[in-house]
């Protein structure tokens, strides 16, 4: 679908941004990276950058998300987790397990074998269950974390129903992302699975057959979890190889899914220094497995930009004109698109980059 097709004069400046300042609040301040606490790289400037970039660009026209609850949430997640994420803040501070100023970040992780041992987690109080539900040391809960988390959904959900409404496109731009978290398990800075909450808003709703492309430099762990025996949902992602790269637990190219969902889980491990030459070839194959499924249902997609030649923690070589061909390409699938802000940690080229990618889907690139 390209411009000329959309119905509008200005897909660009029509195409509805989610956007709410509630993410401000989640600033979590440290995250523990190879031994060392360092800065959170998933930080409110993320956003911030790339409104800043679109609002230059005369580039769409924000929304502000509609509550939508807590059912969608319910839906994929197990109460523990979301219980956890509510209360787990308000508890640590009234049981002095912070101060109110560090994030909350657990020190005893309830790993697999551990678990088999006569695990009695859900006795705990909820700062120590931490641990149980977590996966990683980078992603901090603080006071604001919860509302953040809650209101990221919400605008992916937001997004959702506007191009269920009409539009040929609309953009989450929010944080946390969400495509790490899993049923039972938060981490890789993301708390509720947005993409794969809209994915299931979807299914729910009737769609046959939904699609998710998640385009994130990392893969998706929790969102190839939530649909791996799922034959309406097919998960496709290209992302750095786990034999080097977060999450390293999953991603290879042999996880297919199981039970109804399989083959329904296509993973492209991918090579440091992947460039738009091998990354377009492999998007190509992407699409051909997802016009095969045959979506019925608008697609789903997983944006990082941490696929950018200069992200800080990622080693993909994306340029920031790249991102219009990746666009292009996406839009060439003809589906609907709700396109959900995940990962992108290069503050300097963030919004340059939004830029570039929504110029290609909305098939207004210059050159
Ligand atoms: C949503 C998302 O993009 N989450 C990513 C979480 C990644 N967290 C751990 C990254 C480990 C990075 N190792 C850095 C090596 C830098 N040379
Ligand atoms: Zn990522």
């Amino acid at each position: 679908m390209n411009g000329a097709t959309r119905g509008t004069s200005d897909p660009l400046a029509n195409l509805p941004v989610v956007t709410s300042p509630a993410h401000l609040a989640h600033d979590g301040l440290v995250e523990v990276l190879a031994g060392r606490p360092i800065p959170c790289w998933e930080s409110p400037g993320r956003i911030t950058a790339i409104e800043a970039a679109l609002a230059e660009a005369a580039i769409g026209r924000p929304v502000d998300p509609r509550e939508h609850g807590l059912e969608p949430i319910l839906a994929l997640h197990d109460p523990a987790l979301v219980d956890l994420l509510e209360h787990a803040w308000t508890d640590a501070v009234a049981s002095g397990d912070t101060d109110g100023t560090a994030p909350l970040i657990p020190d005893t992780f309830l790993v697999g074998p551990y678990a088999a041992g006569g695990y009695s987690g859900a006795r705990t109080a909820r700062p120590a269950r931490l641990g149980a539900h977590c996966l990683d040391t980078a992603t901090p809960m603080v006071a604001g974390t919860y509302a953040a988390a809650r209101v990221a959904v919400d605008a992916a959900l937001t997004a959702a129903d506007l191009v269920l409404g009409g539009a040929p496109a609309a953009y989450a731009l929010c944080r946390p992302p969400g495509h790490h978290a899993a049923r039972d398990m938060y981490g890789g800075y993301c708390f509720f699975n947005n993409a794969a909450v809209v994915a299931e808003r979807l299914a729910g709703g009737g769609a046959a057959r939904v699609a998710i492309l998640d385009l994130d430099y990392h893969h998706g762990n929790g969102t190839q979890q939530l649909f791996w025996e799922r034959g309406d949902v097919l998960y496709v992602s290209l992302h750095a190889d786990p034999a080097r790269a977060f999450p390293y637990f999953s991603g290879q190219a042999e996880e297919r899914g199981a039970g109804a969902g399989a083959g329904l889980t296509r993973n492209h491990p991918l090579p440091a220094g992947t460039d738009i030459g091998l990354y377009a070839a492999v998007l190509a194959e992407a699409a051909e497995e997802i016009a095969a499924f045959g979506p019925t249902a608008p697609l789903v997609i997983s944006l990082g930009f941490d696929t950018y030649h200069g992200d800080p923690i990622a080693d993909f070589a994306i340029e920031t004109p790249d991102y219009a061909r990746i666009g292009a390409a996406v839009a060439g699938l003809g589906l609907p698109e709700i396109v959900i802000q995940e990962g992108g940690y290069a503050l300097d080229a963030i919004g340059a980059n939004a830029v570039s990618f929504l110029r290609g889907l909305t098939g207004t690139a210059v050159g």
